[in-house]
């Protein structure tokens, strides 16, 4: 196991997101704690532990397009789910996702009281997945009154180039690039990522990488006979609604409130 990250978010490390939109922060939690957070996702994934309320979505490589929609319903048991959001509402993610390192970076960059706009898995399975072109998240505004400006990526296995690991673009965060959405556009991402400008964030079991949500990130296809699945959490001021409704996110600093409670 390595040396694991404090739980204070030092200034150097603030001055690194302020500049370059990513700090590598190394791992977190004991190897262990990742080992039970990937066999909750597989027992998620296999419907042996159920909620509600979680929104699922099959890959669409696993060829049955009908279940490759995202809904808040669990499809079938199987190992190939792309995406898995709510997280905060497992008991095992939800301590995860209250880090006391994440409670400092979210304090530092924030304020006191955060929520989270999702929380969630994503997944390549094995020999799968698809690719994510060149985007920024929240650019296109998400629907929601403050801009969202963390997320905390957490690699729940080795992510190589061969299995799809995150790619970014340092330095792009300063600036909302695309004209419509979160993507960008062919001409876009000529200009703004070119090859000779990306980093291919390599990472193992439990390495944890905060990202500014607008640094430009992509990742392709899984060319592996093993999963490369991630957690990514979008952490916002708890202040935030949803310009639809007018409903909040569930907050997870200083303490756990439900949509519903809170
Ligand atoms: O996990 C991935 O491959 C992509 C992640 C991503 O696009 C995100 O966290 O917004």
């Amino acid at each position: 196991m390595s040396t694991l990250h404090q739980p204070d978010f030092t200034i150097e490390e603030l001055e690194t997101f302020n500049s370059d939109g990513f700090v590598r922060l190394g791992q977190v939690v004991p190897d262990g704690d990742i080992g039970d957070l990937c066999q909750r996702i597989d027992d998620i994934m296999l419907g042996k532990i159920a909620y509600e309320k979680m929104l699922m979505q099959l890959c669409p490589s696993a060829g049955k397009p009908a279940l490759a929609v995202q809904s808040k319903q669990f499809k079938e048991p199987s190992l190939k789910y792309r995406k898995i959001q709510d997280l905060e509402q497992d008991p095992l993610f939800r301590s995860y996702i209250q880090n006391p390192l994440f409670c400092d970076i979210t304090r530092k960059i924030i304020g006191d009281r955060i929520a989270v706009f999702r929380s969630m898995f994503f997944n390549k399975p094995a020999e799968q997945g698809i690719t994510i072109d060149w985007h920024q998240d929240g650019a296109g505004g998400w629907g929601i009154t403050i801009p969202p400006k963390i997320t905390i990526w957490t690699a729940l296995d080795r992510t190589r180039i061969e299995n799809g690991c995150l790619q970014i673009i340092p330095g792009t965060h300063k600036d909302i690039i695309p004209q419509q959405g979160d993507l960008l556009s062919p001409e876009e991402i000529q200009r703004y990522a070119p090859e000779s400008k990306r980093i291919y964030l390599e990472m193992e079991p439990g390495e944890v990488v905060l990202l500014h949500n607008w640094t430009l990130h992509k990742s392709e296809t899984n060319h592996t006979d093993a999963p490369r699945r991630a957690f990514s959490v979008c952490y916002i001021d708890s202040a935030t609604k949803r310009r639809s409704d007018g409903l909040g996110f569930p907050q997870v600093f200083p303490a756990y409130a439900s949509v519903e409670q809170g």
